[in-house]
């Protein structure tokens, strides 16, 4: 890919013949994920994909995220099982841009989300061991283009502000300490060296900036990103 990449038009993205440069949006709950991908919607050579959070919200009529939060013994399995898909979804997804971002993946899901329920003992081993096995299988026999990962690192107590200041009805009681462990399991995931994600590149953002400053901030990254897919 080059820098021409930004300017292309919608009748080159069609006899476009690669795959697209694939990148990742990671970071805790409120890290500022979502306005860092919205800075990139403005690029016609860009698919940026939200996140399937109205679909978790709405599975066949069911609030799986509200009935985790509610009861994450019950509900756990349930939600990261739907999570799971979406998120497949979203990765094998055929685009006619170039350059495709993602927030978050099936990797943060597993490596982040599961990784906590398990830990504060709310999946059993039973319900770990089949979103495991279903997880190896995708990862295994699922061709899940990564290119790049860019890491929002926000300090626990702006994400809490953040989440506050948003009143997700369904975050509405997550506490510090949940959100806390939350980042130090983005920490160790990331920076890991024995996962299955350790030899993608990864770039680290300062999530810290004041929500005014950051549209400046992310501009610096257009060129960072142009340099890594050229
Ligand atoms: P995030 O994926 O962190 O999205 P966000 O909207 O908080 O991101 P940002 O503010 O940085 O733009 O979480 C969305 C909600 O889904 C949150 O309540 C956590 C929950 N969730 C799970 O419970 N399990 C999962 O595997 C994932 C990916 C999210």
């Amino acid at each position: 890919l080059s820098k021409m990449a930004f300017a292309m038009t919608n009748r080159q993205y069609y006899l476009y013949p690669k795959k697209p440069f694939t990148i990742l949006v990671e970071g805790n709950i409120g890290s500022g994920k979502s306005l860092f991908l919205n800075h990139f919607k403005r690029y016609p050579s860009m698919k940026v994909f939200d996140e399937p959070i109205h679909a978790w919200r709405d599975c066949g009529g069911h609030n799986l995220l509200d009935l985790m939060y509610k009861d994450p013994e019950k509900w756990g399995f349930s939600l990261q099982s739907y999570i799971q898909l979406t998120m497949l979804e979203q990765h094998v997804k055929p685009i006619k841009e170039p350059i495709k971002f993602m927030e978050r993946s099936i990797f943060s899901a597993r490596h982040c989300f599961v990784e906590k329920l398990m830990k504060d003992g709310m999946l059993t081993q039973e319900s770990a061991a089949v979103l495991d096995e279903w997880y190896k299988w995708i990862i295994n026999n699922v061709d899940i283009p990564v290119d790049l990962v860019v890491y929002m690192r926000t300090s626990p107590e702006i994400v809490m502000q953040r989440i506050k200041e948003r009143n997700r009805q369904e975050e509405k009681n997550i506490t510090y300490d949940f959100i806390k462990d939350l980042h130090e399991i983005h920490d160790t995931w990331l920076c890991d060296t024995k996962t299955d994600t350790k030899k993608l590149p990864l770039v680290i953002l300062d999530g810290n900036v004041d929500k005014n400053n950051m549209e400046q901030e992310f501009r610096k990254y257009d060129s960072y990103i142009m340099d890594c897919i050229s």
